[in-house]
Protein backbone atom coordinates (compact mmCIF):
# COMPACT_ATOMS: atom_id res chain seq x y z
CA UNK A 1 0.00 0.00 0.00
CA UNK A 2 2.21 2.71 -1.39
CA UNK A 3 -0.78 5.68 -0.72
CA UNK A 4 -3.29 6.54 1.36
CA UNK A 5 -6.46 4.87 1.06
CA UNK A 6 -4.36 3.10 -2.01
CA UNK A 7 -4.71 -0.88 -3.02
CA UNK A 8 -4.07 -3.30 -0.79
CA UNK A 9 -4.57 -6.89 -0.50
CA UNK A 10 -8.02 -8.64 0.98
CA UNK A 11 -8.28 -8.52 4.88
CA UNK A 12 -8.93 -12.09 5.29
CA UNK A 13 -6.58 -13.01 8.07
CA UNK A 14 -5.78 -11.29 11.22
CA UNK A 15 -2.83 -8.60 11.01
CA UNK A 16 -0.33 -7.64 13.33
CA UNK A 17 1.92 -4.48 12.12
CA UNK A 18 5.26 -3.13 13.28
CA UNK A 19 6.14 0.45 13.44
CA UNK A 20 9.06 2.77 14.50
CA UNK A 21 11.37 4.87 13.52
CA UNK A 22 13.36 4.37 10.67
CA UNK A 23 16.25 2.00 11.07
CA UNK A 24 15.01 0.52 14.48
CA UNK A 25 14.87 -3.09 12.95
CA UNK A 26 11.38 -3.68 12.36
CA UNK A 27 11.83 -5.44 8.77
CA UNK A 28 14.56 -7.26 10.54
CA UNK A 29 12.06 -8.33 13.26
CA UNK A 30 9.62 -9.43 10.52
CA UNK A 31 12.61 -11.43 8.81
CA UNK A 32 13.27 -12.77 12.53
CA UNK A 33 10.30 -14.17 13.34
CA UNK A 34 9.76 -16.01 9.98
CA UNK A 35 13.32 -17.22 9.68
CA UNK A 36 13.54 -16.12 6.53
CA UNK A 37 16.32 -14.03 5.85
CA UNK A 38 15.31 -11.26 3.11
CA UNK A 39 11.18 -11.49 3.14
CA UNK A 40 10.99 -7.76 4.23
CA UNK A 41 13.73 -5.87 2.51
CA UNK A 42 16.60 -4.79 5.40
CA UNK A 43 18.87 -2.11 4.62
CA UNK A 44 21.60 0.03 6.37
CA UNK A 45 20.35 3.08 4.81
CA UNK A 46 17.11 4.39 6.85
CA UNK A 47 13.80 5.05 5.17
CA UNK A 48 13.96 1.65 3.00
CA UNK A 49 10.50 0.59 3.47
CA UNK A 50 8.55 3.35 2.26
CA UNK A 51 5.21 1.84 1.75
CA UNK A 52 2.91 -0.59 3.85
CA UNK A 53 3.88 -4.73 3.07
CA UNK A 54 1.85 -7.28 3.89
CA UNK A 55 3.16 -10.44 4.48
CA UNK A 56 1.08 -13.50 4.98
CA UNK A 57 2.52 -16.27 6.99
CA UNK A 58 0.78 -20.28 7.06
CA UNK A 59 -2.15 -19.24 5.64
CA UNK A 60 -2.55 -18.47 9.40
CA UNK A 61 -2.18 -14.34 9.91
CA UNK A 62 -0.88 -11.20 8.50
CA UNK A 63 2.57 -9.49 9.40
CA UNK A 64 2.53 -5.68 7.82
CA UNK A 65 5.53 -3.80 7.87
CA UNK A 66 4.85 -0.20 8.11
CA UNK A 67 7.32 3.02 7.04
CA UNK A 68 9.11 4.26 9.73
CA UNK A 69 9.25 7.43 11.03
CA UNK A 70 11.81 10.13 12.17
CA UNK A 71 14.79 9.90 9.64
CA UNK A 72 16.30 13.54 9.49
CA UNK A 73 17.11 12.98 6.30
CA UNK A 74 13.54 12.12 4.90
CA UNK A 75 12.14 14.75 2.73
CA UNK A 76 9.57 16.73 3.64
CA UNK A 77 7.09 14.97 1.44
CA UNK A 78 7.72 11.60 2.48
CA UNK A 79 7.36 13.08 6.06
CA UNK A 80 4.06 14.18 4.94
CA UNK A 81 3.10 11.40 3.79
CA UNK A 82 3.69 8.96 6.63
CA UNK A 83 1.11 9.97 9.23
CA UNK A 84 -1.89 9.62 6.74
CA UNK A 85 -0.65 6.40 5.34
CA UNK A 86 -0.05 4.74 8.37
CA UNK A 87 -3.44 6.37 10.11
CA UNK A 88 -5.16 5.20 7.34
CA UNK A 89 -4.07 2.02 7.24
CA UNK A 90 -4.61 1.53 11.12
CA UNK A 91 -8.07 3.09 10.76
CA UNK A 92 -8.82 1.10 8.27
CA UNK A 93 -7.81 -2.27 8.20
CA UNK A 94 -10.60 -4.55 9.75
CA UNK A 95 -8.86 -7.10 10.66
CA UNK A 96 -6.34 -5.37 12.39
CA UNK A 97 -5.42 -7.08 16.18
CA UNK A 98 -2.14 -5.64 17.60
CA UNK A 99 0.99 -3.39 16.58
CA UNK A 100 4.29 -4.20 17.79
CA UNK A 101 6.07 -1.10 18.23
CA UNK A 102 9.75 -1.29 18.62
CA UNK A 103 12.26 0.87 20.51
CA UNK A 104 16.12 1.17 20.15
CA UNK A 105 17.15 -0.72 23.82
CA UNK A 106 20.05 2.59 23.53
CA UNK A 107 18.11 5.18 22.41
CA UNK A 108 15.35 6.82 24.76
CA UNK A 109 11.86 7.04 23.19
CA UNK A 110 11.90 10.01 21.32
CA UNK A 111 9.07 12.51 20.97
CA UNK A 112 8.16 10.96 17.90
CA UNK A 113 7.70 7.83 19.33
CA UNK A 114 5.58 8.94 21.59
CA UNK A 115 3.33 10.66 18.83
CA UNK A 116 3.09 6.99 17.60
CA UNK A 117 2.48 5.61 20.86
CA UNK A 118 -0.79 8.49 21.24
CA UNK A 119 -1.93 7.12 17.74
CA UNK A 120 -2.01 4.00 18.61
CA UNK A 121 -3.83 4.79 21.78
CA UNK A 122 -6.31 6.98 20.20
CA UNK A 123 -7.02 4.41 17.53
CA UNK A 124 -7.74 1.86 20.32
CA UNK A 125 -5.06 -0.82 19.19
CA UNK A 126 -3.41 -2.88 21.21
CA UNK A 127 0.34 -2.46 21.33
CA UNK A 128 3.34 -4.69 22.17
CA UNK A 129 6.66 -2.78 23.32
CA UNK A 130 9.50 -4.30 21.84
CA UNK A 131 13.18 -3.33 22.98
CA UNK A 132 15.41 -4.87 20.04
CA UNK A 133 18.83 -4.53 18.99
CA UNK A 134 19.94 -6.23 22.83
CA UNK A 135 22.71 -7.74 20.69
CA UNK A 136 24.31 -4.06 20.97
CA UNK A 137 24.75 -4.34 24.93
CA UNK A 138 25.98 -6.44 27.52
CA UNK A 139 23.00 -8.26 29.46
CA UNK A 140 23.03 -6.57 32.33
CA UNK A 141 23.31 -2.56 30.48
CA UNK A 142 20.29 -4.28 28.47
CA UNK A 143 18.19 -4.92 31.35
CA UNK A 144 19.30 -1.42 32.83
CA UNK A 145 18.24 0.13 29.84
CA UNK A 146 14.70 -1.83 29.38
CA UNK A 147 14.16 -0.63 33.13
CA UNK A 148 15.12 2.63 32.01
CA UNK A 149 13.02 3.00 28.91
CA UNK A 150 10.05 1.34 31.00
CA UNK A 151 9.93 4.62 33.85
CA UNK A 152 10.57 7.02 30.86
CA UNK A 153 7.19 5.47 29.08
CA UNK A 154 5.56 5.01 31.97
CA UNK A 155 4.39 1.43 32.01
CA UNK A 156 5.48 -1.51 33.91
CA UNK A 157 9.21 -2.88 32.87
CA UNK A 158 7.77 -6.25 32.24
CA UNK A 159 5.16 -4.59 29.81
CA UNK A 160 8.42 -4.69 27.37
CA UNK A 161 9.48 -7.80 25.82
CA UNK A 162 13.60 -7.73 24.61
CA UNK A 163 14.80 -8.91 21.50
CA UNK A 164 17.70 -9.02 19.40
CA UNK A 165 16.89 -10.09 15.52
CA UNK A 166 20.84 -10.86 15.36
CA UNK A 167 20.93 -13.10 17.59
CA UNK A 168 17.12 -14.89 18.10
CA UNK A 169 16.99 -13.35 21.55
CA UNK A 170 13.23 -12.97 23.11
CA UNK A 171 12.30 -14.44 19.98
CA UNK A 172 10.04 -16.61 21.59
CA UNK A 173 8.47 -14.89 24.13
CA UNK A 174 7.61 -12.37 21.09
CA UNK A 175 6.13 -14.93 18.85
CA UNK A 176 3.73 -15.94 21.57
CA UNK A 177 2.08 -12.76 22.40
CA UNK A 178 1.69 -12.15 18.56
CA UNK A 179 -0.49 -15.62 18.27
CA UNK A 180 -2.16 -14.68 21.37
CA UNK A 181 -2.88 -11.21 19.87
CA UNK A 182 -3.67 -13.08 16.68
CA UNK A 183 -6.23 -15.46 18.04
CA UNK A 184 -7.98 -12.52 20.29
CA UNK A 185 -11.05 -11.52 18.93
CA UNK A 186 -10.77 -7.43 17.42
CA UNK A 187 -11.09 -4.97 19.95
CA UNK A 188 -13.13 -3.70 17.25
CA UNK A 189 -15.51 -5.66 17.60
CA UNK A 190 -17.05 -3.80 20.62
CA UNK A 191 -17.83 -0.74 17.98
CA UNK A 192 -21.30 -0.31 17.65
CA UNK A 193 -23.10 -1.30 14.39
CA UNK A 194 -20.25 -3.05 12.57
N1 LIG B 1 22.92 -5.66 15.85
C1 LIG B 1 21.66 -5.64 15.42
N2 LIG B 1 21.36 -5.00 14.26
C2 LIG B 1 20.07 -4.97 13.85
C3 LIG B 1 19.03 -5.60 14.61
N3 LIG B 1 17.86 -5.39 13.95
C4 LIG B 1 18.17 -4.67 12.85
N4 LIG B 1 19.49 -4.40 12.78
C5 LIG B 1 20.18 -3.63 11.71
O1 LIG B 1 19.62 -2.32 11.69
C6 LIG B 1 19.52 -1.81 10.35
C7 LIG B 1 18.09 -1.43 10.01
O2 LIG B 1 17.27 -2.57 10.01
P1 LIG B 1 15.85 -2.62 9.25
O3 LIG B 1 15.21 -3.91 9.67
O4 LIG B 1 16.01 -2.36 7.80
O5 LIG B 1 15.11 -1.37 9.95
P2 LIG B 1 13.64 -0.81 9.66
O6 LIG B 1 13.07 -0.42 10.99
O7 LIG B 1 12.85 -1.76 8.86
O8 LIG B 1 13.97 0.53 8.83
P3 LIG B 1 13.01 1.34 7.76
O9 LIG B 1 12.51 0.36 6.76
O10 LIG B 1 13.96 2.36 7.22
O11 LIG B 1 11.93 2.00 8.56
C8 LIG B 1 20.09 -2.93 9.45
O12 LIG B 1 21.45 -2.65 9.21
C9 LIG B 1 19.93 -4.18 10.31
O13 LIG B 1 20.87 -5.19 10.00
C10 LIG B 1 19.40 -6.28 15.83
O14 LIG B 1 18.57 -6.86 16.56
N5 LIG B 1 20.71 -6.27 16.17
MG1 LIG C 1 11.99 -1.58 7.01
Amino acid sequence: MAAPGGWRPDADLPEVAFSGRSNVGKSSLLNSLVRRRSLARVSNTPGRTREVNFFRVNEAFVLVDLPGYGYSRQSKAQRALWRPLVEGYLRSAVQLRGVVQLLDVRRDPTPEDVDALDLMADVGVPVLLVVTKTDKLTRAAAERRVTEIAALLSVEQDAIVPVSSETGAGREELAQAIVALVNQPSWRSGDSGE
